[in-house]
């Protein structure tokens, strides 16, 4: 059986390897090295066309798709989105399609890249346990979607099954100091909003357009703390944006930010100096921006109900030396105490994690936002339990809660990966003795405790 399998492979690769003789010089073969988002291949710098072999593989997998709710999701290679392909403009690419022996039906593959009816998706139908292969010439350069194109094709695409595949152009791209790899996708589950446990997928929801997710990768907080993108000041920052749908145009925009150059619907049109970027379903941007001033900018769709109540949020957080000379405020609300503090004193750790962790959602004066993030300022909730904050920073917080009479429902991601003991206590301290709160001590003892209790 096994040798029958291989046998049907090494013929069919044979097949198609003399299908091409008629055009093909020896080219070099490659076997493209995926990584998972939103981490992107290294750029291509060869200078002549090769073969390049790329396997994926259709998993159906649970997932978290935020904190505490779980999601059958349909991936390429176990994420979403699918790993991004990179290529040069006139390489062929080997597309080996492997369907899990585990999976409950058939998937394929239609990528945007291909010219040619259907762009593969006939050809790579693929039953659970077999594998398809397709090949096709990258002819257009460009930054192109590929997904599940199996019927229902919406139901497919909505389970996950999407990524892109980056075509540079022959001459290649010009150097970018950190590339990250992202997609934006409307998902649709029975249960509202982080109802908790496994969650199914909602037909009527998804006939009515109507998301209860709208995500970047997949997962609600996939681009938050500890998995932001990072930059520094000066940087050039690139951002290989998609669309995965199946249903929304995602109006993309980075808050405090703007594009120093868009590359419209990934086409070659090149836009400058844009503050939010339409991406169609099925469609991708390639945005570059180089960023001024140090802090965290939240990546958003600034359709901005689906940023704030379903999902669509992520964290570039840059670092480097501040620039007063280009960006100061006083907010009227109530004030940081102006003191100098030495680099070693709680108070200062506390006031740093304050400005570049939590001021992006809860503001830098601390009142937070209406609807989305209660304040940290005069808060009830956190001065009745300094203790319980400690758990709410460590370990995320998400639910129903009461602030100043005001109720949230709202996710705030852990931090207990990304900040140390110390700095959990001292931005507390600093939260604490500001901001009109009630004043009193965190100690970082007290917030190893919090870690390590059962
Ligand atoms: C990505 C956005 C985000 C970031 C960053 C963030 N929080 Fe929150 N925080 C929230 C949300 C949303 C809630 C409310 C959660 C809910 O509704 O259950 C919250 C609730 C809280 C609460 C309890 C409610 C209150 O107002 O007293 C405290 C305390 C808190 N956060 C502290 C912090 C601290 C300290 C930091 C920085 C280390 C931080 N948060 C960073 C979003 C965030
Ligand atoms: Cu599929």
């Amino acid at each position: 059986m096994r040798n029958g399998k291989m046998f049907l492979r090494m013929s069919r690769h044979f097949l198609l390897a003399l299908g091409m003789l008629g055009t093909a010089v020896a080219e070099p073969v490659i076997q493209e090295q995926l990584v998972a988002p939103p981490n992107v291949p290294a750029p291509i710098h060869r200078s002549e066309s090769a073969v390049v072999v790329v396997h994926l593989r259709t998993q159906e997998k649970v997932m978290e798709i935020a904190d505490g709710v779980r999601y059958d999701f349909w991936t390429f290679n176990g994420t979403v989105p699918g790993p991004l392909i990179r290529v040069r403009e006139g390489d062929t690419v080997e597309l080996h399609l492997e369907n899990d022996p585990h999976a409950h039906m058939s998937h394929n593959i239609d990528l945007h890249a291909v010219m040619g009816p259907g762009g593969g998706a006939a050809v790579t139908v693929t039953p659970p346990g077999h594998e398809s292969i397709l090949r096709f010439k990258a002819m257009r350069a460009g930054l192109f979607v590929y997904h599940c194109a199996t019927a229902p094709v919406p139901m497919h695409i909505a389970n996950g099954m999407y990524g892109m595949i980056l075509v540079e152009p022959a001459e290649g791209l010009p150097k970018a100091d950190e590339e990250y790899y992202l997609m934006q996708g409307d998902f649709y589950t029975t249960g509202a909003y982080h109802d908790p446990g496994l969650q199914s997928f909602d037909m009527q929801k998804l006939l009515d357009e109507r998301p209860t997710y709208v995500l970047f990768n997949g997962r609600e907080g996939s681009l938050i703390g500890s998995q932001a993108l990072t930059s520094h000041t000066g940087d050039k920052v690139r951002l290989y944006v998609g669309n995965g749908g199946p249903n929304l145009v995602s109006s993309f925009h980075v808050i405090g930010q703007i594009f120093d150059s868009v590359a419209v619907e990934a086409g070659s049109v090149i836009n400058h100096n844009v503050q939010t970027t339409l991406i169609p379903s099925g469609g991708a941007d390639v945005v570059e921006m180089s960023t001024l001033v140090p802090g965290t900018y939240l990546l958003v769709d600034h359709s901005i109900t689906r940023t704030f109540m379903k999902g669509a949020l992520g964290q570039l957080v840059v670092s480097g030396a501040a620039r007063t000379d280009l960006y100061q405020g006083h907010s009227g609300a109530p004030e940081f105490k102006e003191s100098k503090l030495d680099p070693n004193d709680p108070m200062a750790i506390g006031r740093k994690v304050f400005t570049q962790i939590c001021s992006a959602c809860h503001q830098s004066n601390a009142m937070g936002l209406p609807g989305a993030f209660p304040p940290l300022a005069m808060s009830d909730f956190l001065n009745a339990s300094p203790k319980r904050a400690i758990g709410i920073v460590l370990h995320g917080l998400h639910g129903k809660i009461t602030v100043n009479n005001t109720g949230y429902e709202s996710q705030m991601p852990a931090f207990g990966g990304q900040l140390s003991d110390q700095e959990i206590a001292g931005v507390l301290t600093f939260v604490l003795n500001n901001f009109n709160n009630r004043g009193g001590q965190v100690s970082a003892d007290e917030v190893h405790a919090v870690r390590t209790a059962p």
